[in-house]
């Protein structure tokens, strides 16, 4: 069975319509959610631990007395690192050890200044005192997802990362636990859904409130994140994985074909797009995407990938090409070109870019050192990627010396009387001096 992938030509009239419906995608609410995530928030909120049980209970069939029963210790977390095999121990702690070098990049410096009146200006930064992770259970549960969230929380200088994870019937992925302890995550408890995000947003006896919550999963958490949003920072709603693959037709097709499942695989509706200038070689991508997939574990999930979402766009050069990703705005963009720094100059939007034949985009979801938590459905227009400023936040400072306050007062009066705010205004004045 064939698969039979989108064709679109950029230099067609209908270029820009059949663009624009190939990335819209159901991201429609669906009000049933709505209502059940409320009522689970309202619930855990004004009856805490106890709610948290009962929702365990009755989702995950964990029958246990107190939420505490559920907090893994910092010793089974160690536990499940000692016990994973040794190739997996080491790839977790070479990846943990390349995204804290690049994180650490990421810090801020607080700063300050004076200007000509001897007045302090400046800023300071100040990592948030807790941060909570929500990581899926089940199929979704990803340990590279719990470095890229935890680590740059523990490098911004957050206290306290709590994580929570559901364990439906009690099946605990070790994996995951191991990343826990390799990332430095401080608590661990198996709770999920929208009682988990409830739980960290309000905080129960047993499980603290944190300032923001970080991490994916499923429409009732996406839901939750998005009520509890105010109460608490969230990082962002993660649309379906992306990749756009732009390429001058000389890197091997099946490499290029291997790279667009990669993210095919994540879920029925990931966005796999390849633009070349190159007509032939368009032909040979897609002859390859249809002698590789039978060989795909997942290959169910990739076909429906791509048949529904997947592209092939025919453009007359490279320079059309970095247009049409800008217009894109893709979470991940490969530079599948001999000059790829040339290229780069080109590109506006994009969550990552990977540059050169070699840079495999599945480098960087495990281990190549940057977050692999970016912005997808076109937000990379105005987001970044996860990092360290996610868990910092910044406070101005401001500190006048008596002559600035002279000086600036006045200014201060004039604008104030200006908005009719009497108080504003005598406020500065008191400290004009009067000679
Ligand atoms: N590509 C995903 C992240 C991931 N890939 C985790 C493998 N594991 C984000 O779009
Ligand atoms: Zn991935």
């Amino acid at each position: 069975m064939t698969v039979n992938i989108k064709r679109l030509d950029a230099s067609q009239s209908d270029f820009d319509s059949s663009l624009t419906t190939l990335l819209a995608w159901d991201d429609s609410v669906d009000h049933q959610v709505n209502e059940t995530v409320r009522h689970i928030l309202h619930q855990v909120k004004t009856r805490g631990d106890q709610a948290v049980l009962e929702y365990t209970k009755k989702f995950d069939r964990l029958d246990v007395a107190s939420v505490s029963e559920l907090e893994m210790s910092q010793d089974r977390l160690q536990q499940a690192l000692n016990t994973i095999p040794q190739d997996q121990r080491d790839a977790l702690e070479q990846a943990a050890e390349r995204v804290r070098d690049y994180h650490q990049r990421q810090n801020q410096e607080s700063w300050q200044y004076q200007d000509d009146d001897g007045t302090l200006l400046g800023q300071k930064v100040t990592p948030l005192d807790r941060a909570g992770l929500y990581v899926p259970g089940g199929k979704a549960a990803y340990p590279s997802s719990v470095l890229m969230n935890a680590i740059p929380a523990k490098v911004a200088g957050v206290s306290e990362v709590v994580m929570v994870v559901p364990t439906p019937d009690g099946v605990v992925n070790d994996l995951v636990l191991a990343a826990a302890a390799t990332a430095g995550v401080d608590r661990v408890f198996t709770v999920g859904g929208a009682q988990a995000v409830a739980a960290l947003a309000y905080g129960t006896d047993t499980i603290p409130a944190v300032d923001k919550i970080v991490g994916p999963g499923n429409i009732f958490v996406a839901t939750a994140k998005r009520e509890v949003f105010g109460t608490v920072g969230i990082d962002m709603i993660a649309g379906p994985s992306e990749i756009l693959v732009i390429c001058d037709g000389q890197t091997d097709p099946d490499w290029i074909a291997m790279d667009l499942f990669s993210q095919a695989e994540h879920d029925e509706q990931a966005q796999s797009i390849l633009i070349s200038p190159d007509a032939e070689f368009l032909n040979a991508v897609e002859a390859s995407i249809n002698k590789l997939l039978p060989t795909m574990e997942r290959a169910d999930i990739i076909r429906t990938s791509m048949t529904d979402r997947a592209a092939l766009i025919q453009v007359t050069d490279l320079s059309e090409a970095a247009t049409v990703a800008n217009r894109i705005a893709p979470e991940h963009l490969e530079l599948s070109v001999e000059n790829p720094e040339t290229l780069l100059q080109e590109i506006r939007h994009a969550g990552a870019i990977f540059l050169g034949r070699h840079t495999a985009e599945a480098l960087g979801d495990y281990c190549a050192g940057p977050n692999h938590v970016l912005p997808t459905s076109g937000t990379a227009r105005f987001s970044s990627p996860l990092g360290v400023y996610d868990f910092q936040k910044r406070s101005s400072i401001i500190g006048f010396s008596a002559k600035g306050a002279d000086r600036m007062g006045r200014v201060a009066s004039v604008l104030a009387r200006g908005e009719g705010l009497t108080a504003h205004a005598r406020s500065a004045e008191y400290r004009i001096k009067n000679d």
